[in-house]
């Protein structure tokens, strides 16, 4: 299948190497133009994938089958938006990012839109990828234009499994939002592991309670006991993990705060709800972002 995914930082790069390895033409797209990339994956069982990608050809992407994109939610509409006119508009999208409101910034959506979230956990030191975590990549269509393309989560589980098709993903994407918006601000304000957040139990609560509160106002099940049992699930999964956003703000890079707890809050205030702990949370760390002197080089930074 000819491929191509845009967006190479360290999961983007799993997808390269599975989907490579897999046999399927597959090339990487760069904010800066370049003509390949040196692909550079280390399994966890002591695989290794070491290859040469090609890359930013508007040939390959104007023929391209389906179309990965692998940024963090702030850069999506930036990078996505000049690229639509090239990308044949039978030709699904796949956006995998942490967070929810890309789709809105994309205006109508003339193409195939999937979207999908992933547990898959990796890191990147000196561009060698480390896959420290197996994972599910949950995945569905958002608009009925989309409806068709479940085939794709087979295609995507046998390059990297696993891979599960959902009819309603806004609901699983939702689920993980909620998990974002308690995890990842905590770890920042607390500085420490996801699995150190076992401390912070009425904090938790307090965060389930008001998410679940927008949630149920949104028209979606919202099942308190059972998103508590799920996320504390995920602190116990990812107990040595640091959080992708606090990772972001010890390496001074913009957050995906806007996307996740700010996402929440502007529903929230639709359906007139406070929600004064993710309130606070989110000026903790909008406050910490306005510190980094390199902010604004880093929105320009390569993706
Ligand atoms: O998705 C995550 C992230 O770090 O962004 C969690 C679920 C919190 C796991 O670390």
């Amino acid at each position: 299948m000819k491929i191509t995914l845009i967006g190479c930082g360290a999961i983007g790069k799993l997808w390269l190497a599975a989907l490579s390895s897999q046999g399927h033409d597959i090339q990487g797209w760069l904010r800066m133009a370049q003509s390949d990339l040196f692909v550079d994956v280390n399994e966890p069982d002591g695989q290794v994938f070491r290859e040469l990608i090609p890359c930013n050809s508007h040939q390959h992407l104007h023929s391209s089958e389906l179309v990965i994109v692998c940024l963090k939610a702030w850069q999506v509409s930036d990078a996505l938006l000049p690229l639509l006119a090239i990308i044949p508009e039978s030709s699904p999208i796949l956006l995998l990012h942490n967070g929810l409101g890309t789709l809105e910034e994309l205006g109508t959506l003339r193409h195939p839109f999937l979207c999908g979230v992933t547990t898959h956990a990796a890191w990147q030191d000196n561009n060698q990828v480390f896959h420290v975590a197996h994972g599910v990549t949950h995945i569905g269509a958002v608009n009925s234009l989309a409806e068709s393309y479940y085939p794709i989560a087979n295609i995507l589980h046998d390059a990297l499994p696993d891979v599960a098709w959902h009819n309603q993903i806004l609901n699983t994407s939702w689920r993980k939002l909620m998990a974002n918006c308690v995890i990842n601000p905590l770890t920042i304000e607390h500085n420490c592991a996801n699995g150190a957040l076992v401390h912070y139990p009425e904090q938790i609560a307090l965060l389930i309670d008001e998410c679940c509160q927008v949630m149920s106002a949104e028209g979606l099940h919202a099942d308190k006991t059972e998103l508590t049992e799920y996320i504390y699930g995920i602190i116990h999964s990812s107990a040595e993990n640091y959080s992708s956003m606090l990772q972001d703000v010890r390496n001074h890079r913009r957050t995906e705060i806007d996307y996740i707890t700010g996402f929440l809050i502007k529903k929230a205030r639709a359906h007139g709800l406070a929600t004064p702990e993710n309130d606070r949370l989110y000026h903790l760390i909008k406050n910490r972002e306005q510190r980094y002197d390199n902010l604004r080089a880093d929105m320009h930074r390569q993706w």
